[in-house]
């Protein structure tokens, strides 16, 4: 089915200048482009896109981290976007993340205050629509 996700270049990312590989994987795989945007992310955006975690100990480390430098906000279409943009991501942890994905083949950072793996999906499509009107209002 035709859908929408909502993908971030984190800020270790963007300061890497992985904004464009990602992009590029991104189309690769036939997904088109709806809207991309840097965007310096506020607290109130921050705090909406991550409200499912707040309370867990990687929270404000999170916050901080996200709020570090700009992010690239992505809306990406096209059938099945939703977990084919997380298999393309790979699992949440950089340093098992399978080769071949974005996180196995670009990321390596991982601790208790850091968390640098690249890049957000959503992971459901009201996760997708609830993130997308945070980072694209009216969209
Ligand atoms: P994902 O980004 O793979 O959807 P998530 O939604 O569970 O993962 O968590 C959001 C982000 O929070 C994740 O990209 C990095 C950080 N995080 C998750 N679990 C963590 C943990 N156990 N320790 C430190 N950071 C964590
Ligand atoms: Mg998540």
């Amino acid at each position: 089915m035709t859908e929408r996700t909502l993908i971030l270049v984190k800020p270790d990312g963007v300061a890497r200048g992985l904004s464009g590989e990602v992009l590029a994987r991104i189309e690769r795989k036939g997904y088109v482009l709806e809207g991309v945007e840097l965007v310096n992310a506020t607290a109130e955006q921050l705090a909406a896109h991550y409200a499912e975690h707040e309370g867990k100990p990687f929270y404000q480390p999170l916050v901080d981290f996200m709020s570090s430098g700009p992010v690239l906000a992505v809306i990406a279409s096209g059938d099945g976007v939703i977990a084919g943009f997380r298999s393309l991501a790979g699992t949440t942890d950089p340093t098992t993340a399978a080769p071949g994905t974005i996180r196995g083949d670009l990321g390596r950072d991982w601790g208790e205050k850091v968390q640098k793996n690249i890049v957000h999906g959503s992971d459901s499509v009201e996760s997708a629509e609830r993130e997308i009107a945070i980072w694209f209002p009216g969209r």
